[in-house]
């Protein structure tokens, strides 16, 4: 291990920065006394959980009342000065300082935004100051998985303008044997889906993650969609690539329901379409069937469909320890997402993904919708042997970056296999 000679922290300054959908978030650069330099970007949300921790906006006429100018000063003048002349490599540490100086449940005083941008720098410098890999700095030798990806290719929902009302439809292509294959049969299923849109007069324009975002006459016609379009790319569905869906279902609720396909619908409805679904199409995951607070149809939804597939819980959990430990006593979920903004600090989010482990539960880690240049999460799914990750289409940037990393991650450690159906089970 080549060891520089100092791993002080020396400066720490926070900037406001635009993300992928145009909305400002922040960059933190953090600086060692040995000249190291890090830079961290932090996502954001658009089809939010109520119980994330909180994303730090002034309000007022800037940005729409998005500016995050309040988090950047909290950075400056209130976390930097608590973290200047520590080693970054007690991240931990640093971790509980920085939640004990915001001192609130959800982050609300000082802004996860502020937090969790720190707290990301505090991790790559760590990273560049040990010479290792961040994958290998934050899993060490218990890191041996590239996961596979969940690539959205159909946005409806809070993410485009179309009248889908499921949120993402997922392709998973599980029946590679590296993460380079899975990579190219779902690029290759992306662009015989752009093919196929075309011929059939809708809309190729593509919504906030990447996926096209036609206006379709149900939802079942995406399934649809994407199996023509998996076969005319040459690969079978259900074995070599499989589907998924986010419904994002707290977005669907109103009046002590749902509301699909302009139908009103009880959560024993909304679990009776999803049999049916998973009867017809070779899915493997469901992430939020259901809403954030319904843990009585979540538990009915496990207890229903949880020997026959993934059930992802996000809004519900929000990446919160505290409230996957509930999920785990209610047999609410079998499987969590993860996305480091919901709770705000790395040692946080690693604490969620291994109690969630310990207990048998699937991981899932995942972009926002509204992301950057960032590739955090494709180390961090590699070092926790998530077996999974979701960042959204083969295409726009800001979603290539991971996957991008991931397949330099895979030329460069020949001690990491592609997970491929293990991580779902099978
Ligand atoms: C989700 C995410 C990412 P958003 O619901 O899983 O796809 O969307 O970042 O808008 O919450
Ligand atoms: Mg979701």
């Amino acid at each position: 291990m080549r060891q520089k000679s100092s791993a002080t922290i020396q400066t720490v300054r926070a900037h406001e920065i635009l993300d992928s959908r145009g909305n400002p978030t922040i960059a933190v650069r953090l600086v060692l006394e040995d000249g190291t330099e890090v830079w961290s970007r932090v996502p954001s949300g658009a089809s939010t959980g109520a119980h994330e921790a909180v994303e730090l906006r002034d309000g007022g006429q800037r940005f729409q009342g998005k500016g995050v100018q309040t988090a950047v000063r909290h950075v400056n003048e209130v976390l930097a000065p608590a973290v200047v002349g520590r080693s970054v490599l007690e991240t931990k540490a640093i971790d509980q300082v920085l939640i004990e100086l915001d001192g609130t449940e959800q982050k609300s005083k000082l802004g996860a935004n502020a937090i969790l941008g720190v707290s990301m720098a505090v991790v790559l410098a760590g990273s560049q100051v040990t010479g290792l890999p961040l994958y290998r700095y934050l899993g060490g030798v218990r890191a041996r998985h590239l996961p596979v990806p969940q690539l959205n290719v159909l946005n409806g929902g809070a993410h485009a303008d179309n009248n889908v009302d499921i949120q993402e439809f997922m392709l998973v292509p599980g029946g590679a044997t590296s993460f380079h294959q899975a990579l190219q049969m779902a690029a290759e299923t992306y662009q015989a889906l752009k093919g196929i849109l075309k011929q059939k007069g809708y809309r190729t324009a593509v919504g906030d993650e990447g996926g096209f975002a036609p206006d379709l006459r149900s939802n079942r016609e995406a399934l649809d969609l994407l199996l023509e379009a998996i076969a005319k790319a040459g690969y079978t569905a259900g074995q070599d690539i499989a589907l998924a869906i986010d419904v994002a279902a707290s977005e669907l609720w109103a009046d002590g329901g749902y509301v699909m396909e302009n139908e009103h619908r009880s959560a024993e409805q909304m679990i009776a379409y999803y049999e049916e679904l998973v009867d017809h199409y070779p899915f493997v995951s469901i992430e939020d069937g259901l809403a954030e607070d319904d843990w009585e149809g979540w538990k009915v939804l496990v207890e229903r469909l949880g020997n026959r597939l993934q059930l992802v819980g996000d809004d519900i959990f929000v990446t919160n320890p505290t409230r996957i430990q509930r999920g785990i006593e209610e047999k609410a979920s079998n499987a969590v997402l993860i996305k480091l903004n919901q709770i705000g600090t790395v040692s946080e989010t690693l604490d969620a993904i291994y109690l969630a482990q310990d207990h048998g539960w699937r991981t899932v880690i995942s972009h926002r919708s509204g992301e950057t240049e960032d590739t955090t999460i494709a180390d961090l799914a590699v070092a926790v042997n998530a077996g999974q990750l979701k960042t959204g289409a083969p295409a726009r940037n800001e979603r290539i970056a991971k996957y991008n990393r991931l397949l330099l991650i895979e030329d460069e450690d020949a001690a990491l296999t592609y997970a491929g159906w293990r991580a779902f089970g099978r």
